[in-house]
């Protein structure tokens, strides 16, 4: 799944794609680079974004849905309703919604939903996460959350552990170190496993081995190596900035299906 960031804040891509032509352009090379997918989103989620309002959103985005999703499967990365709903109709086949909640809309639009995990609110989510066990917490909530999905009549569902979504450095290590688990899970239910670790903070945290953090453009190895941990630990999809790079490393460790027998 390659990341698209129509927006002017992104922690790693921001303002790269804000303008229509060139979001498009991007979105089209990642397809030519071999993207499976393409997530478009409107709304930064890091840590302290500024909320954006629908018809912002809208205008980000769905320009750049119609002009792609005729190139291959578009999901859009969103918390509305209404965002998700322009979004199905322009093209959109998925939608990938970081609320953390449950939520119909994949059902009426009849199209598929990225559950994913999440503490807190972009706004708050990394002040002082905390949880008793954060594997099995996660794991029960998104075990919900594909039990609603289901019950609803979701067919195509994702489970995400919501990498650096209220989580710490150690937080999210675990939920790598257990992603075994989640797949099991997911494969149990007739879902997937959807990780995004691209560039996000805690690999520079963790890359750096005690020295100061490396900053977004500095932690493409660690990128690179959680996604190949992931993969080879049967994870279906890595969400990432770098199509040509994770591909290589999905080429390397196989398809999933193979390292899970
Ligand atoms: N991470 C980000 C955004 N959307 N969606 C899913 N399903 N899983 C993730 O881990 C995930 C996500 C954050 O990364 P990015 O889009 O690069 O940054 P920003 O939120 O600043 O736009």
């Amino acid at each position: 799944m390659g990341v698209l960031n129509v927006t002017p804040d992104s922690f790693f891509d921001g303002g790269r794609y804000l303008e229509h032509d060139r979001a498009i352009e991007r979105g089209r090379a990642m397809f030519a680079d071999g993207a499976d997918l393409v997530d478009v989103g409107g709304e930064s989620t890091r840590p302290g974004a500024t909320p954006v309002g629908e018809a912002e959103e809208l205008r980000r985005v769905l320009p750049v849905i119609e002009a792609l999703a005729p190139l291959g499967p578009i999901s859009v990365d969103t918390t509305k309703p209404a965002v998700a709903r322009a979004a199905v109709a322009a093209g959109a086949v998925l939608l990938n919604d970081v609320s953390g909640s449950p939520w119909p809309v994949a059902a009426e639009c009849g199209v598929g939903w990225v559950a994913m995990h999440r503490q807190g609110t972009p706004a708050d989510m990394q002040r002082d996460p905390r949880y008793d066990d954060v594997v099995a917490e996660v794991h029960a909530h998104l075990a919900g959350l594909l039990a609603a999905a289901r019950s609803a009549g979701v067919a195509e569902v994702w489970l995400d552990p919501g990498i650096g979504f209220g989580k710490t450095v150690a937080h999210n290590l675990a939920l790598l170190a257990h992603v075994r688990e989640l797949v099991a899970l997911a494969q149990d239910g007739g879902a997937g496993v959807l990780v995004g670790t691209s560039n996000k903070g805690f690999l520079g945290v963790v890359a750096a081995g005690g020295g100061e953090p490396l900053g977004p453009s500095d932690r493409a190895e660690a990128t690179l190596a959680s996604n190949t941990w992931a993969m080879a630990q049967g994870v279906d999809m890595v969400r990432v900035h770098d199509v040509v790079a994770a591909l290589q490393a999905a080429r390397l460790v196989g398809t999933p299906e193979r390292q899970r027998g």
